[in-house]
């Protein structure tokens, strides 16, 4: 078999196991709409974005709240940008490479290597034996997410990095244990101002479908008037803003606030701070809301129009797993040859 060349290919995925929030918009599906658009460094390139439900239920969903949320999210997907006739857009649990390149993962990976990922670490918490197995083992289904489709890079927020490196480490101990050059080293791409967006409670934790509270988040579902409430009451201090970036040091919750700017507005944090420095948070609270509400507002309602046609939603995704197939089955049946299964 001749080593293969790897097509410059995204793929990124987001868990339907709640709403959608302005973390994963920001990180992640507003950088995938830039992607689709823009390609990469001004050449086109081949997306895929992925529901990923098989990783979802690592903790337990109720069936009918799952299946809502995929549907939400396959909507949050397109209310924001992304083109279904330009990206291939996926249900996981419909493309069943997915599962079986990651068995495979499965016997590459070590137990080792799972048992360092913060992730675990922090999901499982103290309760490890009371885990799903799978919960254990979804860096290595992840890996086969992205390397059954030999994608290349993957937009992601900066809390996917350590999984990111281990999908190269997987990718590399499969080429190595076969004498192969079969699987690309994918590249994360963690880009912009809000690759971490904070909790609006705590400048410290990360913005999470799972925390407790919700005023700690903006939900993509959330109307204007929520968005603005949430912003108003959003953790501060008492210092107005610095005049430069640097000021920000140590001020993790106003250095959310002004993250969240820039990255709404499409510039850089410098230049988000070149137009709100020295501003009190009285004054740049409600300019945000203002901002982030003409922002999501469009966002949100054509979600609920969309929502209002789930067997339009549907189909897409049907479409957009027989396209999925067309990359993923021939490179499965590459590595059952590779590994020596007889077909
Ligand atoms: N706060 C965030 N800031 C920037 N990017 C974020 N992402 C998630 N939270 C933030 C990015 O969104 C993509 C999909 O995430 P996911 O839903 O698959 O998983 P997650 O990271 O576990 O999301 P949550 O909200 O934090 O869920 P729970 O509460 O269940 O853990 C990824 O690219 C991620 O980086």
């Amino acid at each position: 078999m001749t080593a293969p060349t790897f097509t410059p290919r995204v793929f990124s995925g987001i868990q339907p196991s709640g709403g959608l929030h302005l973390g994963n918009y920001l990180g992640a599906i507003k950088r995938f709409v830039d992607m689709q658009n823009d390609g990469l460094s001004g050449q086109p390139i081949e997306t895929i974005y992925c529901m990923v439900d098989l990783h979802a239920i690592t903790v337990w969903q109720d069936p009918a709240t799952l299946r809502r949320n995929t549907r939400e999210l396959c909507a949050g997907f397109i209310a924001s940008g992304i083109d279904p006739e330009k990206s291939v857009l996926i249900n996981q649990s419909q493309v069943p490479e997915h599962a079986q390149l990651a068995w495979i993962f499965n016997c590459v990976a070590r137990m080792g290597w799972m048992q360092r990922m913060t992730q675990w670490k922090d999901k499982a918490g103290k309760n490890t034996q009371n885990s799903s197995l799978g919960l254990f083992a979804y860096p290595a289904l992840m890996a086969a997410d992205i390397l059954i489709y030999h994608a290349t890079h993957v937009p992601v927020g900066e809390d996917q990095k350590q999984h990111l490196e281990l999908t190269r480490d997987i990718a590399a101990k499969f080429n190595n244990d076969f004498g192969v050059d079969f699987f690309p080293m994918t590249e994360p791409v963690i880009e912009g101002a809000a690759t971490r967006v904070m909790s609006l409670r705590d400048g410290t934790k990360k913005m999470s479908k799972s925390d407790t509270s919700d005023a700690s988040r903006i939900n993509m579902t959330d109307d204007a008037d929520t968005i603005a409430k949430k912003i108003r009451k959003a953790k501060t201090d008492p210092e107005p803003l610095p005049e430069t970036l640097e000021g920000l040091e140590g001020r993790p919750e106003a250095r959310n606030l002004v993250n969240i700017y820039a990255a709404l507005s499409d510039i850089s944090a410098e230049a988000a701070m070149a137009q709100v420095g020295g501003q009190q948070f009285g004054q740049f609270k409600p300019m945000l809301a203002d901002l982030a509400v003409a922002k999501l507002s469009p966002i949100s309602a054509e979600m609920a129009r969309l929502m209002e046609q789930p067997d339009e939603i549907d189909a897409i995704l049907s479409r957009g797993a027989e396209r999925a197939r067309e990359i993923s089955a021939p490179i499965l049946r590459d590595v059952y040859e590779i590994v020596g299964m007889v077909r």
